[in-house]
């Protein structure tokens, strides 16, 4: 991050490429304006773009020298209340190639050059108008691909998580304060503060970082799907029930058992969460290696799962690996579906119930019946009831997870150190070590590295 390049002019295309309505070429600098003067002129010949006033729009005409390249209208936004806080001009032309690279080849002639991808909101970022953390908000806005990773990618962009995390500093630098106050005056006669006093107000703040750490296994579901494996013996309607749930013929559904050999993926939406949903070949003993080695990636599929559909057919007694994939269940987080409900029950449904704890759904996978009370436990078990809600602030991001662990590391170790008597630097130092990983967060001392690894992957234009 120079910032000495934040005083170019910048120009990029900030709408999708290909053919659309609208293509919009975008300018932030100290020159966005007088950039898009040279490449645009207003219908009017009485308005000038160079007195435009801010968060105005002007029609007119995308020229090169004499020849119109296209009708567009130019809106001009100025500093300091844009999203740079730079001046910002935007030229919306038509959303075809040809104009729109034209125009932004004409504000690389005029002058501008090319943006870094996310170079916007670095440039945000980098003048103080966001944090970190709602910088990385805006590129998961942009990337939500369901409504509840985009609600919280929003609470985020807000300021939520951000309020939060400064809650945090602001305690600890309190507790720092008086830390080091007894340092400095520890010969002096004014009272200072006891070890009981920093134990307890660091274990407050831990107590509060263990909330907001508390919602990260949701938060890492929202940006990566939950990932859901159907498991079961051969032929009990595994690859029936993929199809089912993606309304689709995505997988080969066949009477012989042991059709599917790989494991087949597909993504879909239940309940507004993302899942990432594997079907599995039928786990059973076999002599064939191709099976053997799809029984082996079930098995691994499953041990990766956030949550296990174990299918059963419910027109056949329980078979012996029936029991064994119930027992393998071990107190993973799953769902038993009792498949081929429409025909006559053979199961003893009360033995099922007894081998697993979570719930049970009587679904035809080949019929799509109840499939819909199999999404709703799905999204259920993951959100406790309350399906598809997203909590105010919520860790989404694993730098943000792994910076808050390190915070509490820090100050558990200053609260062992204080209780223990240590050198009340040394508790000091510990403190400093907490708040420097919250800092990360924010992004208050920024690492090179993170910053740039952050911004590489964002999209050119915004
Ligand atoms: N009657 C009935 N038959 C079903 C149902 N679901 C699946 N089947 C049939 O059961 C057979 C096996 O279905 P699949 O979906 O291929 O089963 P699978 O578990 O994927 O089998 P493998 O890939 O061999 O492990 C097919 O003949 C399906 O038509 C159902 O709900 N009712
Ligand atoms: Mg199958």
């Amino acid at each position: 991050m120079d910032p000495a390049r934040f005083e170019d002019t910048i120009v990029a295309v900030s709408t999708p490429p290909g053919r659309g309505g609208i293509g919009i070429v975008r300018l932030s600098g100290p020159e966005a304006v007088s950039v898009a003067a040279c490449v645009f002129r207003p219908a009017n010949a009485a308005r000038d773009p160079l007195t435009q006033c801010s968060f105005t729009t002007c029609f007119g005409h995308v020229f090169d020298g004499e020849q119109v390249i296209d009708e567009a209208i130019l809106t001009v936004m100025r500093a300091p209340h844009t999203y740079t806080t730079q001046d910002v001009a935007e030229i919306s032309c038509h959303g075809g190639i040809a104009p729109v690279r034209r125009t932004l080849e004409l504000c690389l002639k005029a002058g501008a050059r090319v943006a870094d991808p996310g170079e916007f909101t670095m440039r945000a970022y980098y003048y103080g108008r966001i944090d970190l953390a709602q910088a990385e908000a805006v590129a998961d806005i942009v990337n939500a691909t369901t409504e509840a990773g985009r609600q919280a990618a929003v609470a985020q962009l807000g300021g939520a998580l951000s309020g939060c995390i400064e809650g945090f500093r602001q305690r600890i630098i309190d507790l720092l304060v008086e830390v080091e106050a007894s340092i400095d005056f520890v010969d002096e006669d004014i009272e200072l503060i006891d070890a009981a006093e920093i134990a307890s107000r660091t274990s407050g703040v831990i107590t509060d970082i263990d909330e907001l750490l508390s919602t990260a296994q949701r938060g890492r579901v929202l940006r990566e799907g939950l990932r859901v494996t159907i498991a079961g013996r051969p032929n009990v309607g595994k690859s029936s029930l993929l199809n089912a749930l993606l309304r689709a013929n995505r997988a080969i559904v066949a009477e012989l058992p042991g059709t599917t050999r790989d494991v087949i993926e597909d993504v879909l939406t239940i309940g507004g969460l993302p899942v990432v949903l594997s079907d599995t070949a039928g786990v059973r003993d076999t002599d064939s290696p191709v099976e053997a080695e799809g029984v082996l990636r079930s098995r691994q599929a499953m041990a990766a799962a956030d949550m296990v559909l174990l299918v059963i057919d419910s027109s056949e007694p329980l078979a012996a690996e029936d029991r064994q994939l119930l027992a393998a269940l071990d107190g993973r987080p799953h769902i038993v579906v009792m498949n081929k409900e429409d025909l006559p029950a053979r199961v003893d449904a009360g033995e099922v119930a007894r081998l697993a704890s979570g719930a049970t759904v009587w679904i035809s996978a080949r019929d799509g019946t109840h499939i819909q009370d199999l999404e709703e436990a799905v999204s259920g078990a993951i959100w406790q009831g309350d399906v598809g809600a997203v909590e105010h602030v919520m860790l989404t991001n694993a730098r943000h997870q792994q910076a808050l662990e390190h915070s509490r590391e820090g100050l558990a170790r200053a609260a062992e150190g204080a209780a223990e008597g240590r050198y009340i630097e040394f508790v000091a130092a510990d403190l400093h070590e907490a708040l420097a990983a919250l800092d990360e967060i924010l992004g208050k001392t920024p690492a090179e590295d993170i910053i740039s690894r952050i911004f590489e992957q964002f999209c050119i234009g915004k």
